[in-house]
């Protein structure tokens, strides 16, 4: 089989970039380890930026997020016993919207099968060749028989886990980590929210976030030890200590009920760079993994693929190597602006293992002053919201 592009990956990124190139004309073939019913059952990101949205909205599958998504003008941070909102759309004229990253991923799915474009799931051993020559190829292993795909370009969107950035000789990346000492816990359950917005909370006892996924279902996480499983956290243990973590107000209106899904996530700060290696791209978590405290991930995933499909665009048809030259320092400034926002929240929110009481006491001064101050308040929207791209 030939292809101009061959995508390893069917996440956001993958999915995303492959739509994104068929409308500009560039016939893509993508690559997933996994079965397409597997991928969309892993709960995931929630919180779209406008940039985001837009991209969906690009490709042609924006409708059931309009439809269905819930726009939010604001979040409350909660800490000391009070909430107090940030008025993200006051202070930007922007708005974020909650549609979960499955339904991103299943309205991208169906786009790509009814625009009856090549898509491998189930595709075993994936491997990336020759990309430092002009005859990149990927090999994979379907049903038992081995398979090749000659192409001009390979995009490797195939996350953190994945092959593509694991292909690269060592002196050809720098890698950048920092791990977290704790995870994030997280349900799903058939339950109206607790608040119409989200409720990110400090708390002596640890982090908790109350979010959701529609008016009549929650998710909410709780900071959890790096350890635990969550065979620890039968349900009434986990609203028991989400409880524990909110304003009175909060907990007393909260609706418990089953969980539907439940699970733990280690939380990592990581930057690969560069993100091209001759003709092999990275994008989204595949290069980078940010905690998920700023809400960037998939957000992230979504600007790579817009300014990776913008740079292969360019190259066909205007025949330019400058969009694909300047991908990775472009992609690059975005991410680490990201990396640092995540990493903000992150160290603002939690209790780390280390910080004693001085370190909890300058927290809240910090979230008191976030607050309070109009600059900062802007500050932290303006990220929130997403930077432009
Ligand atoms: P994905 O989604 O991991 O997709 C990669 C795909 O590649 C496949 N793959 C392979 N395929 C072929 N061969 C191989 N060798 C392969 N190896 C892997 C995988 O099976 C998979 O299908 O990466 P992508 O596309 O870059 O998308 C990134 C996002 O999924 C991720 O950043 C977000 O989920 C992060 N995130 C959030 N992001 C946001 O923007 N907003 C949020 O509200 C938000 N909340 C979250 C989050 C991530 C979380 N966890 C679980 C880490 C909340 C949580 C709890
Ligand atoms: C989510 O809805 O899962 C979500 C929202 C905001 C975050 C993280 C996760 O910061």
């Amino acid at each position: 089989m030939r292809t101009k592009v061959a995508i390893i990956g069917a996440g956001p990124a993958g999915l995303l970039l492959g739509q994104l190139l068929h409308i500009y004309g560039i016939d893509n073939v993508i690559l997933e380890r996994h079965t397409g019913e597997y991928v969309l059952a892993r709960i995931r990101a929630g919180l779209l930026e406008e940039g985001t949205v837009r991209l969906l909205d690009e490709v042609g599958v924006g409708h059931r997020a309009q439809a269905q998504g819930l726009w939010h003008d604001g979040i409350e941070l909660a800490f000391a016993g009070y909430r107090h909102r940030i008025d993200m759309k006051g202070a930007t004229g922007k708005r974020v919207m909650i549609y979960g990253q499955t339904e991103v991923t299943l309205d991208l799915m169906n786009a790509r099968k009814a625009a009856g474009l090549t898509s491998i799931y189930d595709a075993a051993d994936v491997t990336p060749h020759d990309f430092d020559t002009d005859h990149p190829r990927v090999t994979y292993v379907k049903d038992g028989t081995a398979h090749e795909i000659q192409c001009d370009f390979i995009a490797g969107c195939d996350g953190f886990h994945g092959v593509s950035r694991a292909s690269v000789k060592g002196d050809a990346i720098e890698t950048f980590e920092r791990i977290y000492p704790f995870g994030w816990l997280g349900i799903l359950s058939d339950t109206p929210p607790v608040s119409h917005e989200l409720i990110y909370s400090n708390h002596a006892r640890g982090f908790a976030l109350c979010t959701m996924r529609s008016r009549s279902r929650s998710r909410y996480y709780v900071q959890c030890r790096l350890d635990d499983e969550v065979e620890q956290w039968p349900d009434e243990r986990f609203w028991d200590e989400l409880k524990r973590r909110l304003d009175q107000k909060a907990a007393d209106s909260l609706i418990t009920g089953p969980s539907i899904e439940k699970s733990i996530a280690p939380l990592r700060s990581f930057v690969a760079e560069p993100m091209r290696f001759g003709r092999m791209f990275l994008a989204g978590d595949a290069a980078h993994i940010v905690p998920p405290t700023g809400a960037k991930g998939l957000n992230l995933a979504a600007s790579d693929a817009h300014y990776l499909a913008c740079a292969l665009r360019e190259y066909y048809d205007e025949k330019s190597s400058a969009g694909i030259d300047s991908y990775s320092a472009k992609a690059l400034a975005r991410v680490w602006k990201a990396v640092r926002f995540s990493w903000w929240m992150t160290s603002m929110l939690h209790k780390f293992p280390d910080q004693g009481t001085i370190g909890a006491r300058i927290q809240l001064a910090e979230l008191d002053y976030v607050v309070h101050s109009k600059a900062a308040m802007t500050s932290l929207a303006e990220n929130y919201v997403g930077l432009p791209f």
